[in-house]
């Protein structure tokens, strides 16, 4: 049988293939044979380039039902997807092309100038252009395609995807996903969370990142659901269509910025079946406001990139705020001391995961990959826990160094590299401060060199531009010196305590 994740969502698109697939902001209908016709074209396009098979289609484009159907165009014609965030800036575009060596990269029309160059200079063969409006030379080039295609065979084992975390650096690693960690992960979340016959999902998520382009459009594929594309969120926006979805996903900020809006409430979400958050820590103070504001019991779960999604609170059991939840179905999950020994219950240690999510490795980086998996098989999460005499899994911290900012990842060392190459800087460090709206705020503390004048703003502006805007710290602190340990390391920690709000604000 052919592991294609397509043929796994075509298997699953409803009897009548006229009815609505996507329903965009501003009205316009996609049916799932619009999906499948125009999938099929791009397809079309893709394999007339005679690109080797397991090519990488590197795709920075805007928010729209092409880029969705360009994903799956990738997964037909049988090579690999590479997302990439729209606020990514020249430096870490070029890292990306460089690193992953795409024969094919999509981007913006606006930012064809710039991109092609990157990508030329590299060696990509073909650089195309899609806008949010339909607009661009791929789909000038796919229109003259067929509007048919034999979805190429795939292997379990062969490479659907490559999802990057974030970075400039030599720390950002390409994680290599399979057609069957996909497929079996959107199986199981489709069971766990119980989707059923004429669900509606508002789709309000990037498209560039788990969340968005798997966890949530895959439970519509493979549900045959129609979904609402929002452009990108926005509460007002969200409120106005809830009435007509019944499902709906986001990051914690998501959640926070609804219940700033008066007009969320109960009425609101009456039609409402179900509400998931993940990708960042929600707060018990939001998951409690929301119960009391809406009704409804948000649904926290936790995956990442190289995982997808691995544990969960139940959908019909008791959905616990503060804990992730339970292990997935098939996925084993386990909290290991710092000596290699399984905790017992509530006992703090590393979570580790095995299973048929897990992704088959770090792209070109095998001494990575080794280092990141036990002798037995667990992949090294970074995340630290604890299970509860329940078997619901709390995540108390991280022991890798990670700001996560509304949903997105940041690395410090890739901040602070290029903090200390602006002139004046001396050293600097970079930290994630608790944030009311974003969660963790980037932080940045910085040396000065002697009888240098910098300024807070002037460090901003010379950082917009240079990496992306969510990685630009939301306040720069100037001190004379950082806090070093005896062994010379910077201590995070006192920097955390010393420019934390509380502290600020007195
Ligand atoms: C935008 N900005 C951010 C930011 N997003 N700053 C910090 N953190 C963020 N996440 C910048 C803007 O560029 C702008 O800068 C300023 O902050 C204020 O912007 P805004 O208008 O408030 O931001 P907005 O456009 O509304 O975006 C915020 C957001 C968005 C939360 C809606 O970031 C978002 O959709 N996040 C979702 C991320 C996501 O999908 N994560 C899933 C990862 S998958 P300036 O300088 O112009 O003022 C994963 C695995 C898993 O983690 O488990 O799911
Ligand atoms: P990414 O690398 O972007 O996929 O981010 C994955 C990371 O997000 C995980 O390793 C966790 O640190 C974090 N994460 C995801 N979901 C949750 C959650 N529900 N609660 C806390 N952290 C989460």
């Amino acid at each position: 049988m052919n592991a294609n994740l397509y043929t796994l969502f075509q298997s699953c698109f409803p009897e009548d293939k006229s009815a609505c697939c996507i329903e965009t902001h501003d009205g316009l209908y996609y049916s799932w044979n619009d999906l499948d016709r125009a999938s099929a074209k791009i397809a079309n396009l893709l394999s007339g380039l005679d690109l080797p098979s397991n090519s990488r289609i590197a795709v920075q484009v805007e928010k729209s039902p092409e880029a969705l159907i360009l994903y799956l165009a990738t997964l037909r014609a049988g090579h690999v997807f590479l997302p990439l965030n729209t606020a990514y800036r020249a430096a870490e575009i070029e890292y990306f092309i460089g690193n992953a060596e795409p024969a094919v990269v999509v981007c913006s029309p606006g930012n064809f100038g710039w991109v092609s160059q990157i990508a030329f200079k590299l060696g990509t063969r073909h650089v195309f252009t899609l806008g949010d409006d339909r607009q661009g030379s791929l789909l000038t080039r796919a229109a003259l395609q067929s509007n048919s295609f034999n979805t190429v065979e795939r292997k379990p084992d062969d490479l659907a995807a490559i999802l990057y975390t974030s970075g400039t650096t030599g720390r950002s690693k390409g994680a290599m996903l399979t057609h069957d960690n996909l497929a079996s992960n959107a199986k199981v979340l489709k069971d766990y969370w119980q989707w059923q016959p004429g669900d509606v999902l508002l789709h309000a998520l990037p498209l560039f990142h788990v969340h968005g382009l798997f966890v949530a459009s895959h439970g519509a594929l493979l549900n045959g659901s129609k979904m609402i594309f929002l452009p990108r969120f926005d509460s007002k926006e969200v409120i106005r269509h809830l009435p007509r979805a019944t499902v709906f996903m986001g990051v914690p900020t998501y959640y926070v910025r609804l219940l700033t809006e008066a007009g969320f409430d109960r009425a609101a979400c009456e039609h409402m079946r179900l509400f998931i958050s993940g990708s960042a820590p929600l707060l018990l103070d939001t998951f409690e406001s929301f119960i009391e504001r809406t009704g409804h019991t948000i649904l926290e779960r936790y995956g990442m990139s190289e995982t997808t999604m691995l544990v969960s609170n139940p959908y019909d059991g008791e959905r616990i705020g503060g804990t992730v939840g339970l292990p997935l179905p098939g996925v084993s999950v386990r909290v290991v001391s710092s000596e290699g020994k399984e905790c017992g219950t509530d006992e703090i240690g590393d979570i580790q995961v095995k299973g048929p999510n897990v992704f088959s490795g770090y792209w070109r980086m095998p001494e990575k990959t080794a280092e990141e998996f036990t002798s037995d098989g667990y992949f090294k999460t970074g995340d630290v826990g604890r299970f509860d005499a329940k078997g619901y899994l709390s995540i108390v911290g991280r022991s890798k160094d990670l700001i996560i900012s509304g949903g997105y990842n940041v690395y410090p060392k890739e901040i602070e590299a290029v903090i200390d190459e602006i002139d004046g800087v001396v050293e600097s460090a970079v930290i994630g401060v608790p944030h009311p709206d974003f969660g963790e705020a980037v932080t940045a503390i910085v040396v000065r060199s002697p009888g240098v004048t910098l300024e807070e703003d002037a460090v901003i502006s010379k950082l917009k531009g240079r990496i992306a805007n969510f990685k630009v710290p939301k306040r720069i602190f100037f001190v004379a010196e950082l806090p070093r340990n005896t062994m010379g390391k910077v201590q995070k920690n006192v920097l955390r305590e010393q420019f934390s709000p509380e502290r600020q604000a007195t």
